[in-house]
């Protein structure tokens, strides 16, 4: 059995930043299990930065830490409808079957995690009264700046941006959690939520924040430049390609996606497998998928991460740290091509389980269309004069079964879905 103090650097270990440390080294030394929540909003597909933060959940368990997933379905259109309300449903699912299939492919125990759905308690009345009492509390100064790297900014801001770090604050409570966990980019919430929850009457609780990874282009992982970031779902030919137009200079390690990739997954998850085989750790269970780690079968021990280089360009190196890759790469000993293609046959080797998972899954591909329906089909002709809504036998109808032509007819049966479910509503109301 781990010391609190082994459980305590597991949990804060190769984080950017922790907040009220003290108080879950307080909570471990007296044997107690601490609780945590990640809360992720189903807006956009998710992008393989994803693996920062699912792979620190392997470190939460090993330290025997109780970990809720938020699915944070109202953030995500509380989050200037980012997703739109009648696309959301579709998005929660399509982030859960994502989330999972990763977790999975970590060995991370899905059954040891709890997966909760906003909605399920944000509609309740003791939350909406929080939620008030929040609204008489919080300034909107301060509500606008706690959002300000979080919640889309844009020219005519909605009111319900303002009310998005208010209920993450909430979260906090209703989850039951010692400290949140989340990017570096959640900071401002965090401070604002140690600041408001005292004054509701309740706890305040520890932050956890990894470091955001950098896209492949430089910047920030960008929702508007696919190539920017990659997809769990891109074909191993996107990835190549993704990988080849990178931004990475020559000995230049600032604002480089692809070495920033190397440091934050492919070496966590490398040691994560070396201690899976080794025994170290017991929590893990097989990952699916190619489970080696990203270093060659002749790599002496101790390596962490190998590029494989032919033998006429100086033959493979060996890594034991980042650091090392990192000197390197400075020094202009590791060229940029050779570490492309390393990182892309590693994120390869990542992606399959879950491309896998989903050539399997025929539900999962039925709600990848409903949630992001093409924007480029073309809308379907409906007929106005239908008016009265038939339900179509158990089993039967247009959503019973994924359409021949797919993509085409999606927009139509988003809409069908959501007029149906209006249509009902008004008969039942009357009747
Ligand atoms: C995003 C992207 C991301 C994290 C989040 C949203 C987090 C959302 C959230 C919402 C409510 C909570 C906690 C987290 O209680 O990386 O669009």
């Amino acid at each position: 059995m781990a010391t609190a103090e082994e459980k305590y650097e597991l949990i804060t270990r190769r984080l950017a930043e922790v907040l009220g440390g003290d108080a879950i080294k307080a909570i471990l030394t007296e044997g107690r299990q601490p609780k945590c929540y990640w809360g992720t909003a189903p807006t956009g597909r998710p992008h393989i930065g994803y693996f920062v933060p699912l792979t620190k959940i392997a470190d939460f368990l090993r330290a025997d830490v109780h970990v809720t997933v938020l699915l944070a379905d109202v953030h995500a259109f509380l989050d200037n409808l980012k997703a739109p309300l009648e696309l959301v449903a579709y998005r929660t699912k399509y982030y859960e079957y994502t989330i999972t299939a990763v977790l999975r492919s970590l060995g991370i125990p899905i059954s040891a995690l709890r997966f909760v759905e906003g909605s399920s308690y944000q509609l309740t009345r003791e939350y909406n009264m929080d939620n008030y009492r929040l609204c008489a509390t919080v300034t909107e100064h301060d509500a606008k700046k706690a959002g300000a790297e979080v919640v889309k900014q844009v020219e005519s801001p909605l009111l319900s941006g303002l009310l998005y770090p208010g209920l993450q604050a909430l979260d906090e409570q209703y989850l039951d959690c010692d400290f949140q966990f989340g990017g570096v980019d959640q900071r401002k919430i965090f401070t604002f939520a140690e600041l408001y929850l005292p004054k509701l009457g309740y706890k305040k609780r520890s932050h956890l924040m990894n470091a955001m990874v950098p896209g492949l282009a430089g910047g920030k992982m960008s929702a508007s430049d696919p190539n920017s970031k990659i997809d769990f779902l891109d074909s191993p030919e996107v990835v190549s390609r993704k990988l080849k137009s990178a931004f990475c200079e020559e000995g230049n390690a600032e604002g480089n996606g692809v070495l920033a990739f190397v440091e934050a997954v492919l070496i966590p998850i490398s040691q994560l497998r070396l201690d899976h085989q080794k025994g170290v750790e017991k929590v893990l269970v097989d990952g699916t998928g190619d489970q080696h780690p990203f270093i060659s079968a002749d790599a002496p021990e101790g390596t962490v991460f190998s590029v494989e280089r032919d033998e006429k360009f100086g033959g493979s190196t060996h890594y034991k740290s980042y650091d090392e890759v990192k000197t390197d790469f400075v020094n202009k000993t590791l060229h940029p091509k050779d570490l492309k293609n390393t990182v892309a046959n590693c994120i390869n080797r990542l992606l399959d389980p879950v491309r896998k998972a989903y050539e399997e899954n025929e539900e999962w591909q039925r709600i990848t269309a409903l949630a992001y329906p093409d924007p480029n089909a073309k809308p379907a002709k409906t007929k106005k004069k239908e008016k009265v809504y038939h339900p179509p036998p158990p089993g039967k109808g247009r959503n019973a079964k994924p359409t021949a032509d797919g993509a085409a007819n999606v927009e139509a049966e988003v809409a069908e879905v959501t007029a149906s479910i209006e249509k009902v509503d008004v008969g039942s109301s009357t009747s």
